[in-house]
């Protein structure tokens, strides 16, 4: 495997209405790493070729000079280890350990208490059974989130830019921000109850969306649309299978 000051040769397998595989595509762009792109095809069967990278049929899988990676969160940490950057300090860094230990704690706490609440949430009938899904999302932001955001700078830890907090977490954060401008997919007050009552997670979320590696080939009305789609044929599903 090369060292990190040489170029390797990269091609990222993903999908771009992908959160997961969204993760990769920041991480590389926020190390400035060029890297061949192959779109997956998830609205048909995996091919045998794709099996073969990736036996289990996800979306990321990266070729870094030859070698197979999946796993979005570990993808994104290999990336940030073997090239170091502005992301995160190494182990043997002064301080590494402490600061990756506060972004694994961020990341395992944005993952572990908010993800299950916003997907129940998307899928939740429009009306009260949204909006009060909505806000349990709030409570959650308010209550494990916004004390960790507290010194965000605007980025996790009085950093000025990105670290590996927002990569691993950025591509969530940016489709609920565009998801609550359709009601099918998000309650609207959502946005406005994060700004009153999380103005850490706010100030936060509203400085990751902006960022250019978070936006490389990001379409949100697109997305959007798809996930509405989505949705409504796991709903069609769940009532047929009642
Ligand atoms: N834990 C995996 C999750 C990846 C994942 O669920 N990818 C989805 C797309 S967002 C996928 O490839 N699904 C296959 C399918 O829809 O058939 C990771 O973090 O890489």
């Amino acid at each position: 495997m090369s060292s990190s000051t040489e170029s390797p040769k990269i091609t990222l397998y993903t999908s771009y209405a992908c959160p997961w595989a969204h993760r990769s595509q920041i991480a590389l762009r926020e190390l400035a790493l060029p890297f061949d792109t192959v779109i997956v095809d998830l609205s048909v069967p995996r091919t045998p070729e794709y099996l073969a990278i990736n036996p289990r049929g996800l979306v990321p899988a990266l070729s870094y000079n030859g070698i197979i990676l999946t796993e979005s969160a570990i993808v994104s940490q290999f990336l940030v280890d073997t090239h170091p950057s502005h992301l995160e300090k190494a182990s043997t860094d002064e301080g590494g350990p402490l600061q990756r230990a506060r972004i694994n704690f961020f990341v395992d706490t944005f993952i572990g208490k908010l993800l299950g609440l916003y997907m129940a949430t998307l899928k939740a009938e429009v009306g009260q059974e949204k909006e009060g899904a909505g806000r349990a999302i709030v409570d959650a932001v308010v209550k494990e989130l916004e004390p960790l955001l507290g010194d965000a700078g605007p980025f996790f830890g009085g950093s000025d830019r990105l670290t590996l907090a927002e990569v691993q977490t950025a591509s969530f954060v940016t489709r609920m921000l565009s998801f609550a401008e359709y009601e099918a997919l998000l309650p609207k007050s959502l946005l406005t109850s994060l700004e009153a009552k999380a103005p850490n997670f706010w100030k936060w979320a509203t400085a990751v969306v902006k960022e250019d590696s978070v936006n490389y080939k990001w379409d949100a009305k697109a997305v959007s649309e798809r996930t509405i789609e989505r949705t409504e044929k796991l709903r069609k599903e769940a009532a047929a299978a009642k």
